[in-house]
This record gives C-alpha cells, sequence and structure tokens, in this order.
C-alpha cells in the first residue's frame, strides 16, 4: 500500500496501527460512515483482519443462526474470494475467526445485536436470529465498501475495532412496490428485497392489483390473471405471480427476516378485476382494460353480494399463502364510490380479513370507517383522517408523500417520476422526523414507517434503483437510528461515503449535488 493515497482521514486513523509496507491494497476503513447509525459505536483502536484462513463459528443448534451465518459467508464470498467455512460448535474460535451466537439479553429485542470487534475476533450476539442478521449488515458496512463488489478485489480485507450495540427505534420498516401499473418479475422483486435488506428494513408492502392490472393468481378466479393480469401502463404485456411465486418471493424476504405486505387495493383501483368479470361491476358488463394512468375512476359493485363473496375468496387464498400477520385492503382515492357505500364497505372488508386471521391495512381513508381494534392507518397525505383513526385507537404506518414518496422526481429536471405532493431532493427525503410531523401523531402512535414507490412512470429495475437510491438509506436511518446524534450534515458525509458501496452494488443512482460523493 501507498501511504500517500490512502483515501480518507478516516484510513489515516487506523493506518497509525497498521503497517503501511507489505499490505495488499488500500483498505478504507472506518466506523463512521454506518447506514443507518448504530445506537452506539464505541472505538476499540484496533483492526481485525478477515483471512482465507477465517472460519464463521455459529453456536448452538438454532437453524435460523446457522441460516445468517451461511448468508454471511455468501455475502462475503464474490469479492474476497475465501471459501468460508460455517462451523456449528461450541468451543471457543481461535483468533481470526467470526462467532456468532444468541444471547440471553431481552433487552435487544427482536432486531438488536451487539458487535465485538477486536485484533483477534468478530463476535456478533443477539436475543433473536433477525437481530444476527441485522449485525451481519453491519459487519458488511465496516469492511471496505469493494466488499459488495461481484468479482475477487485484491485487497486486504480490515474491520475496525469497535463495541456496537444496536436496535431499531421503530419496529416495522419498509417500502412499497407498485407492481400493478408496471409489472416486476420474481428477480427485480428478489434485488429489492436485498437492498431492503442491506439497509436493515424488514417490510415490504407489494401492491399487487390496481386499475392497469391485477398480479397475483387467484386459483378460484382465474380471469383476475389471464384478463386483468395481461398488461400494464403504457400497453406492455404485463405479467403476474403465480402462487408458487409468490410463495417464493415470501420465503426469499423470510430468509431476510423481512415480512411481506401484500395490498389488494378496493373499492376503489380495481378496474383490472372489474374488467376481468362483468359480475363485479353494477350493470354486468366488464369494463376495458386500462393503460393510462388518471385514478379515481373505478369501483367495485359494493351493494352486490358476490364481491364480498370475490373479497372472501381473494383474502382467503393470499391469507394461506402469507405468513405475516398483515393483509393490506388499500382503500385510498375511492372517488367513484358513494362515501355511503364506502362506509359499509370497508367496514365489511375489514371483517373478511379477521376472518381470515390476518390484521387489515388501509389507506389512512379508511378511518372514515369504523375501525377495528388494531387495524392499521397508513397515512399518506390526509392528516385528518390520521387523526381520526389515532382517536379510534389504531396505530400509523408513516408514508407522508411529501417526504417519503419514493415515485416524486428530485427535482424539475428529474427524467422519471411525479411531483404532485412535492420534488423530494435527497435532503428533503432525509430531514424529518416522524413523531413530529402531525400534531396528534407521537412515538407511541406510529407502527412504522414505509417509503411507497408508485410505478406509473417506471417500467424497468434501473428505474427503481434510479428513484429509490440514493433517498432509501434516508428512510432506513429515520425508521432505525435514534434522533439525537445525527442530522443532514453529518448524514450527507456518510450517505457521500456509500457511493462507492452502491456503486460496488450495481446500483445507478442519482448523483445529487447535495451529496459529497466519493466513488
Ligand atoms: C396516489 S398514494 C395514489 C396512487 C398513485 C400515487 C402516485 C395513494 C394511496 N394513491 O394510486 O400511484 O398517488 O404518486
Amino acid at each position: 500500500m501507498n501511504c500517500k493515497h490512502l483515501p480518507s482521514l478516516v484510513a489515516i486513523l487506523f493506518s497509525g496501527m497498521m503497517s503501511c509496507v507489505n499490505k495488499p491494497q488500500t483498505a478504507s476503513i472506518s466506523l463512521d460512515n454506518l447506514i443507518p447509525k448504530p445506537a452506539s459505536v464505541k472505538a476499540s483502536g484496533e483492526v481485525f483482519e478477515l483471512t482465507t484462513a477465517s472460519s464463521i463459528f455459529v453456536e448452538g443448534q438454532d437453524q435460523d443462526v446457522l441460516r445468517v451465518g451461511q448468508f454471511l459467508a455468501d455475502v462475503l464470498k464474490p469479492a474476497t474470494g475465501f471459501a468460508l467455512k460455517v462451523v456449528n460448535s461450541g468451543e471457543t474460535p481461535a483468533p481470526g475467526n467470526i462467532l456468532l451466537a444468541l444471547k440471553a439479553d431481552t433487552s435487544l429485542r427482536e432486531e438488536g445485536y451487539e458487535l465485538s470487534v477486536t485484533r483477534d475476533h468478530v463476535k456478533l450476539t443477539a436475543y433473536k436470529p433477525a437481530g444476527l442478521f441485522r449485525g451481519v449488515q453491519t459487519i458488511r458496512q465496516l469492511l471496505p465498501a469493494e466488499i459488495e463488489m461481484p468479482d475477487i478485489q485484491h485487497i486486504s480485507w480490515q474491520i475496525a475495532g469497535s463495541t456496537i450495540r444496536d436496535y431499531p427505534l421503530y419496529s416495522l420498516r419498509g417500502g412499497m412496490l407498485d407492481v400493478a401499473r408496471h409489472f416486476f418479475g420474481v428477480e427485480d422483486v428478489k434485488r429489492y428485497l436485498d437492498l431492503l435488506a442491506f439497509y436493515k428494513m424488514n417490510l415490504l408492502h407489494l401492491h399487487l392489483s390496481d386499475d392497469q392490472g391485477w398480479r397475483i393468481e387467484i386459483k378460484s378466479w382465474p380471469n383476475l390473471t389471464a384478463q386483468g393480469g395481461s398488461t400494464e401502463v403504457g400497453g406492455g404485456k404485463g405479467g403476474f405471480y403465480t402462487q408458487d411465486q409468490y410463495k417464493d418471493i415470501v420465503k426469499y424476504a423470510a430468509d431476510r427476516f423481512i415480512t411481506i405486505i401484500p395490498e389488494i387495493d378496493m373499492p376503489g383501483h380495481t378496474n383490472a378485476a372489474l374488467a376481468s368479470y362483468p359480475e363485479l361491476n353494477c350493470n354486468d358488463t366488464a369494463t376495458k382494460l386500462y393503460t393510462g394512468t388518471e385514478v379515481g375512476f373505478s369501483t367495485l359493485c359494493t351493494k352486490k353480494e358476490i364481491t364480498y363473496k370475490f373479497i372472501d375468496d381473494v383474502f382467503g387464498e393470499l391469507a394461506a399463502i402469507t405468513p405475516g400477520p398483515y393483509l393490506h385492503i388499500g382503500g385510498d382515492e375511492s372517488h367513484a364510490t358513494k362515501k355511503e357505500d364506502y362506509i359499509p364497505f370497508v367496514t365489511r372488508v375489514q371483517e373478511i380479513v379477521k376472518k381470515h386471521g390476518k390484521l387489515a391495512i388501509g389507506w389512512d381513508e379508511i378511518a372514515l370507517t369504523k375501525l377495528q381494534p388494531n387495524t392499521i392507518a397508513q397515512f399518506w397525505a390526509d392528516s385528518a383522517n390520521s387523526k381520526e383513526a389515532v382517536r379510534q385507537g389504531a396505530r400509523i404506518m408513516m408514508s407522508p408523500a411529501n417526504k417519503a414518496y419514493l415515485d416524486m422526481q428530485y427535482d424539475s429536471t428529474s427524467r422519471l417520476g411525479l411531483h404532485w405532493a412535492a420534488y423530494i431532493e435527497v435532503d428533503s427525503a432525509y430531514i424529518w422526523n416522524p413523531a413530529t410531523l402531525v400534531q396528534g401523531i407521537g412515538y407511541n402512535n406510529i407502527f412504522g414507517i414505509e417509503a411507497p414507490l408508485w410505478t406509473e412512470t417506471i417500467s424497468k429495475m434501473d428505474d427503481i434503483e434510479y428513484m429509490v437510491f440514493p433517498r432509501l438509506p434516508g428512510y432506513a436511518e429515520i425508521g432505525w437510528s435514534p434522533v439525537a446524534g445525527r442530522g443532514w450534515d453529518e448524514y450527507k458525509i456518510r450517505l457521500g461515503n456509500h457511493g462507492r458501496r452502491m456503486k460496488s452494488l450495481g446500483i445507478d443512482f442519482y448523483r445529487s449535488k447535495l451529496v459529497p460523493w466519493v466513488e
């Protein structure tokens, strides 16, 4: 390594302890660039080096822990070229190894973890396997950014010595992907799950139906996908997930400790269903498929009994393949449904969800109805609705459109996206606090935070990545990290340093001028 070319202050910090001669290549290691920022970090001043001789020791017999160990081995392999062994053993590992173990510290709850890195070891402990998985993401981010490259990098794999104790602020944090306006296949969804997991998010809401498309196989109503899944915005060929493919997505998510929340939007946003089955329409006539981007023109026929049989069948099949506790019922922008029809409809749909053993989530308009205990309202636009939901004892999923909508343009020059709610530059996306945004909705009322990506203007994975990055890491931090000790001026430095990491992950992110990118 050429000492003149140490890339950053942080590397210089550690260069005192490292020999500048005989080291392969630059290693920029730092404790200062983690996103989301951990609850507490103490530097030890030592450096651990991962080598081809390292192994990952896993304590105990928990299969999930073993799986997390294997996940770590798998993510470290491409760039290091090391075939790290996962060793299930009770013995104390010799120096140079990584250890993963559960411990009976309930204060770490579901997702917290402790990480100790010394010259001799990397020791990751948690109360639950999910905590180990979140901690594994920290290990990835403590290694040089090249660790995310898909091929072998000849550098030394050092980790800055530290003690980290970390846990999330909110228990649900994630994204929504609209696969209805444009369809995205299983591989795209898996990549999105990988990227959510990298930033310690634990929820993916899939918007599975809308005017332009029905995207999930329902065996008792096959025309929903045969007809309703056959197109998308712009008239492309659309698509849908078979139930087996959906189960594969759910499993892939569960392997990353991510919950899938499936949404069937109703009574509005239903043209794809109305075009597939004439009997769902009040006039018994199927509508035409729709490939435009207007909203608010469709409605299920709320007065017909067959409508509730349809919903019962759809939610019955969906509940059977969704292990997570939630079903999203939509409920937004039902401008074609009279208010006096909307209220009994949503009331009854909540009962159907309950009958199938699930909890209902709906966009904030559902607060106009009587909410079942434990129903969740998703705040997107109307604070009065959301306050009404709180008054009824519901909890709020925070997705304010003018702060958290990933389909909003960054500025007026953005090549993709809409701007009806706001232009959302990277600083604006970061500078807000879910617990103080709406008067009367505080920390204890908040169920989680979610950044939705609507896809009227987005038709391929590259476009998804351009809109999602670099805003998503900010949402991940808002959801995970304590408010004290972080702020835009220091965050933008950390984000800038993630430029190389995102690039290594193959993400073509928006290079906001507000961020000092290091690539
Ligand atoms: C509003 S947000 C919608 C969606 C659109 C989105 C576009 C919400 C609950 N409904 O149907 O896709 O705006 O930004």
